[in-house]
């Protein structure tokens, strides 16, 4: 297979565009935009940067609107950062549960060039009654499934107060080029650290409220279970959980008795550092320390590669991959219940041939 069919992207539903990236054809620390998923729940919307923009409102002092070209004057910075769909991997769930499914390359690693929301939110001047961010998208349809609100929605996910006048850039470019339209022209949310949800595309406006929000994508959408205080509470997904995967070998690759076989792929968490990343290819019975490649960098994944020796018996075999944080926290081994069809970072089984 040529370099090119290998990072073509798979699409993974009809309709509205899903696309993943095989992630077999994982190189690049910095994801190529031409590789990078697409996650849309609406219709690309069309937007106009002349005519567009951006309101800040809800609880601040004075409330404004911005430009496109005002934005582009504003100091920027750039940031590189893993994004990962929550639902990334959902393929892999036994038994099937419904949602996009994904296999692994709902992820990737790309730079973003844009304007901190802080100083945005500091411009307009955030009330001491403040709690939550809201995002909201340009991009609306109707949800066909019950539970539903009636009529048309939006796209839209709220952030903590702190997370929003923290790292939370506004980007208007993607690896260096303005965003194209499916990753969210002419401006989108990168909230490093965060499953790819929190990251609004085609952002118009910015509300900030003193209760918590409950909207669709974070009440019925985009949650989980988890006990806090003793209690089951649904609580919105955040921070991307820790989790390492294989690239190579492929599910279903064949791979030559006795050979020395390169494994490699990436490992990434929310705001922790990968520490070490584990292979097993007895079906998790032994475990071999991989090498990680070159530094940790903040909320970039993080690659690793293993010599694997092939055995000379031919057969199927099953591989594995586990990552630690510093934290010291290592992926699960069994998939958890409480994470209904999102947050799958427990050890994905590899089945592999050899012979
Ligand atoms: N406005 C809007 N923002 C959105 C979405 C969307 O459908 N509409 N999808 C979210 C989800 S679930 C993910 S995983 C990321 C994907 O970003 P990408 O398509 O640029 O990879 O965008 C997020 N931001
Ligand atoms: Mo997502």
């Amino acid at each position: 297979m040529s370099d090119e069919a290998e990072s073509t992207l798979i699409p993974r539903s009809e309709g509205v565009v899903n696309l993943e990236m095989p992630f077999a054809a994982l190189k690049e620390w910095v994801t190529p935009t031409g590789k990078l998923y697409v996650r849309c729940h609406f219709p690309i919307p069309e937007i106009d940067p002349a005519h567009w923009r951006l309101t800040v409102t809800g609880e601040v002092a004075t409330p404004f609107e911005i430009s496109y070209e005002e934005l582009r004057a504003l100091p920027q910075e750039t940031v590189t950062a893993t994004m990962e769909c929550a639902g990334n991997g959902r393929s892999f769930l036994e038994p099937k549960v419904k949602g996009v499914q994904w296999a692994l390359g709902a992820v990737g690693n790309a730079e973003w060039t844009g304007v901190r929301l802080g100083p945005l939110l500091e411009r307009a001047g955030v009330r001491g009654s403040a709690l939550e961010v809201i995002l909201e998208g340009a991009d609306r349809g109707e949800i066909k499934e019950p539970p539903r609100p009636p009529g048309e929605i939006r796209y839209a996910r709220s952030l903590p107060l702190a997370k929003a006048q923290g790292d939370v850039l506004l980007a208007l470019q993607l690896n260096g080029e303005p965003l194209s339209a499916s990753h969210g022209f002419p401006l989108r949310a990168v909230v490093p650290g965060w499953f790819g949800m929190a990251s609004v595309k085609w952002l118009e406006r910015i509300v900030v409220t003193d209760a918590p929000f409950h909207g669709y994508y974070q009440s019925i959408d985009y949650t989980y279970w988890e006990e806090r205080a003793g209690l089951p509470t649904l609580v919105p997904l955040a921070e991307m959980r820790t989790k390492a995967q294989i690239a190579r070998p492929a599910p279903g690759e064949t791979i030559a008795a006795g050979a020395e076989y390169r494994m490699h792929g990436a490992a990434w968490s929310g705001e922790r550092e990968i520490v070490r990343v584990e292979i097993s290819s007895d079906d998790g019975a032994t475990w071999a320390e991989a090498t990680l490649v070159d530094e940790a960098r903040k909320h970039g994944w993080r690659f690793w590669e293993f010599g694997w020796r092939v055995p000379e018996k031919a057969g199927a075999y099953r591989v594995m991959a586990r990552a630690t944080d510093a934290a010291g926290e290592t992926q699960p081994a069994a998939r958890r219940d409480e994470y209904g069809t999102y947050m799958v970072n427990h050890c994905l089984p590899i089945d592999v041939q050899v012979q």
